[in-house]
């Protein structure tokens, strides 16, 4: 699986924590190595603060990985071609978010993204990563995917 972390989400753990915690985004990442590990999966992790870096990845994703694990972060509220990228690749995408986008101002409450991802956790700090990825990796289990995948 390629894990997605969204612009500024480099300063985890350095800035604001109140908002979004003291948990470094290295931290989150080996936590998601080790899950990804225990359930017999494989995750690489990239951060990228600009749009058309993550654009270029969800595309290379479609050759070399079986989902996408994604925090758009402010991207979410406003990015029609990352949308679009994730549609166009048709891979298993999971949507997660540190913070409740639903109890914070009103411009975050719509996320773009959410249509084109399986589902989205949202509100639950670093833990939203991991359930993220244990739903996409139980999917990517499923005889229901498997199914998607050879028809
Ligand atoms: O809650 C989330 O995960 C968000 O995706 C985080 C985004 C925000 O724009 C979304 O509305 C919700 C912001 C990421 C910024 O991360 C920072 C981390 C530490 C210090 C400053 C920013």
């Amino acid at each position: 699986m390629l894990v997605i972390h969204g612009p500024n989400l480099n300063l985890l753990g350095q800035r604001e924590p109140g908002i979004y915690g003291d948990v470094r985004l290295e931290a989150i990442d080996t936590g998601l190595a080790s899950i990804a590990a225990s359930l017999g999966g494989l995750v690489e992790c990239r951060q990228g603060n600009s749009e058309g870096q993550i654009i270029d990845w969800i595309h290379e994703a479609m050759h070399d990985f079986d989902g996408i694990l994604i925090n758009p972060a402010a991207y979410s509220h406003t990015s029609i071609a990352i949308r679009d990228a994730i549609a166009a690749v048709a891979l298993p995408a999971v949507e997660v978010h540190l913070s409740n986008i639903f109890a914070r101002e009103e411009f975050r409450h719509r996320s773009l993204v959410s249509a084109v991802c399986m589902g989205t956790i949202s509100g639950f700090g670093p833990t939203s990563y991991a359930l993220g990825l244990r739903a996409l990796i139980e999917y990517l289990k499923s005889p229901e995917h498997e199914t998607t995948r050879s028809s």
